[in-house]
């Protein structure tokens, strides 16, 4: 780790004496230990793992969480369920700036507010290489990246032709060059005036398999469908794509999604895919090659039928097995992904690849795995997390409805609370899944914490899964609302602390404070280094654009800076060495206070300079 600290960062500290006691124990400059806590620290008295992680101990994992409405990643420490950060996304967030600087406009194009679901990282032979995340924008149809040697965003794509962008998943082999997204919503294609005709006929409505060039943030193809498309996984051999879908009746209406007694999982043939590319097999709409994966028009999509509006997909991470969650129907189906590839080829039939259909519960939502053989589904009706056995689900269903109905496979189930939708395991979406913790991510909290009105927290459960029993730790209320989450092995992602990228990449960084008219915009440089700006008043004329560019000089960790214009909605943070700008019109006459919002030093609140605008 490169947290080598300066002596002068450590004669900063004691002027702030703001060091806790073991920091001070520690020596002020002591580097933070990386890897793992110690054996002893993660385990309890009973042997089962340890989840309170002392003052001054870190997590071991990072948990990343998606935001839901707030259209945010969150930050979690696992197991302390600490919320460490918040990676403003989609949305506006003033505490950091985002959405209010040009930098951030840039990326959200005039759109702040979003919905993110899913995040995944990316990947390197099947395990997080801790390059990249993905989410998607359900709101307005978006991906985002965010850089995780920064935890910011830096790329947003907008994706034309879908509506209701949800479930994303990144290719795990042999890495992430390939990110997808599915439309959970059908439209007509396009969806616009050209198009009329189709607005009153559902039938015409379709669903879409986005593919996403994950290092260009660029759409490589879009497959086209009949069914809507619900999650997504990728297997972990870089042949297959797969999604749920839980409206193959292109109904309109509950009643007419729910009119089958079955619907798909439909598994994306890439090489075909590639070949119907290459072959120009796809029409240009809206700027993206979209490639016909319907029914009888080509063969790039197999279907296996699965029952009854199904929805999450996870794949077990020895790679063998998909599950799909039933929903409305009480099982799970396994399906083998060892015999896609002779379905794929016609040799048998989509639905001989399911090799188990084990009875969960009553709305059987999502899996994960404990690396041990095991998954645990989220049940929502029930209210449980369910631990089954995938072997003895397979074993059962060979000997048939007798030995099915004693229901073999099931471990464990644990009541949770209340209402679970996603659920997840440390590393489960990796083939390193490691079986130590379990997060529930109950949707409904009722009475687990102090009553604040009728709108309630979120309840994320964390559950010890090191031993045969599923063991409930502890409750942390959630700001609605998060939907699902990973949580990585924190050896694998690692932010930078901080250094000089943003002064020499960053061809805005600010060297020299300056004020340059150029007709009637004004472009002011300045420098931050607590406690001055680099500026002490600016001038300009009422009606003038300015272009305000800023520089954090501070070389200490963690020494941020705000800069903030009273009365006029600006207000943005910058880490050491980071350059951000703002252009905005001077269409207010006075004086103005340009302040650090970001409390920076003992004279924090002398930091501040006047920008006058003359009439
Ligand atoms: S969905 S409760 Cu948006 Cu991930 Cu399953
Ligand atoms: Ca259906």
């Amino acid at each position: 780790m490169s947290d080598k600290m300066s002596d002068k960062k450590v004669n900063r500290r004691n002027f702030f004496k703001i060091v806790g006691a073991a920091g001070a124990a520690a020596g002020v400059g002591a580097v933070i230990p990386r890897g793992t806590r110690t054996a002893k620290a993660q385990k309890s008295g009973n042997g089962r793992a340890k989840y309170d992680v002392s003052p001054g101990d870190l997590d071991d994992y990072y948990g990343f969480w998606s935001g839901g409405h707030s259209g945010e990643i969150r930050l979690i420490g696992v197991p302390s369920m600490r919320e460490i950060k918040r990676i403003p996304v989609f949305n506006k967030d003033v505490g950091s700036g985002w959405g209010i600087t040009d930098e951030s406009k840039a990326l959200l194009r005039g759109r702040d507010a979003g919905d993110t679901h899913h995040v995944h990282g990316s990947y390197k032979n099947g395990t997080y290489d801790g390059k990249w995340l993905f989410v998607n924008d359900k709101l307005n149809n978006r991906m985002a990246r965010i850089r995780i040697d920064y935890l910011e965003v830096d790329a947003i794509l907008d994706i034309p032709n879908i509506q209701g962008a949800h479930g994303l998943f990144p290719q795990r082999y042999p890495e992430t060059k390939w990110v997808v997204l599915n439309s959970e919503f059908q439209t007509p294609v396009p969806n616009d005036a050209s198009n009329k005709a189709a607005f009153n006929n559902p039938q015409e409505y379709y669903g879409m398999h986005t593919i996403v060039d994950a290092e260009k943030m660029s759409i490589v193809c879009q497959v086209m469908v009949d069914e809507n498309l619900d999650l997504a996984a990728c297997d972990y051999q870089g042949k297959y794509s797969m999604t749920t879908s839980y409206n193959i009746e292109k109904g309109v209406t509950i009643s007419e999604m729910l009119a089958s007694d079955y619907d798909y999982m439909l598994v994306f043939h890439w090489g075909k895919i590639r070949d119907a590319l290459r072959q120009g097999k796809y029409r240009m709409v809206n700027g993206v090659k979209v490639v016909d994966g319907r029914k009888g028009h080509s063969d790039i999509a197999l279907r296996i039928p699965v029952p009854k509006n199904p929805h999450g997909v996870n794949i077990s991470p020895d790679g063998r097995y998909a599950v799909c969650c039933g929903k409305v129907s009480p099982t799970v189906t396994v399906v083998d992904l060892e015999k896609i590839d002779s379905a794929h080829d016609g040799k048998i039939k989509p639905e001989e690849c399911i090799v188990a259909q084990p009875y969960i519960g009553l709305g059987p939502l999502h899996t994960t795995y404990d690396g041990r053989g095991n998954a645990i589904t989220s049940v929502f009706i029930d209210s449980t997390n369910v631990k089954w056995n995938i072997a003895k689900a397979i074993e059962a269903e060979k000997q048939g409805a007798k030995a099915k109905e004693k229901n073999p496979h099931i471990v464990d189930v644990l009541d949770i609370h209340y209402q679970v939708g996603h659920i997840m395991a440390t590393m489960a979406e990796t083939k390193e899944a490691d079986g130590k913790w379990l997060v529930s991510l109950n949707k409904i909290s009722k009475d687990r914490f102090l009553n604040c009105g009728p709108l309630k927290p979120e309840n994320d459960q964390l559950i010890d899964i090191t031993g045969e029993k599923l063991k409930l730790v502890h409750d942390s209320p959630a700001y609605i609302e998060p939907h699902d989450c990973i949580m990585v092995r924190r050896d694998i992602i690692e932010p930078k602390v901080q250094d000089r990228y943003d002064m020499f990449e960053n061809p805005l960084a600010v060297t020299d404070n300056s004020v340059v008219r150029n007709g009637n915009h004004v472009t002011i440089k300045m420098t931050a280094t607590a406690p001055v700006f680099g500026l002490q008043e600016v001038r300009v004329k009422q009606g003038d654009e300015v272009t305000l560019i800023v520089t954090n000089h501070d070389e200490i960790s963690d020494l941020t800076n705000g800069v903030a214009i009273s009365s006029y909605n600006i207000n943005f943070v910058l880490g050491p060495f980071q350059t951000k700008s703002v252009t905005f019109t001077a269409d207010k006459p006075g004086v103005f206070w340009v302040y650090c919002t970001n409390f920076c030093h003992a004279l924090h609140l002398e930091m501040r300079m006047r920008f006058i605008v003359e009439v």
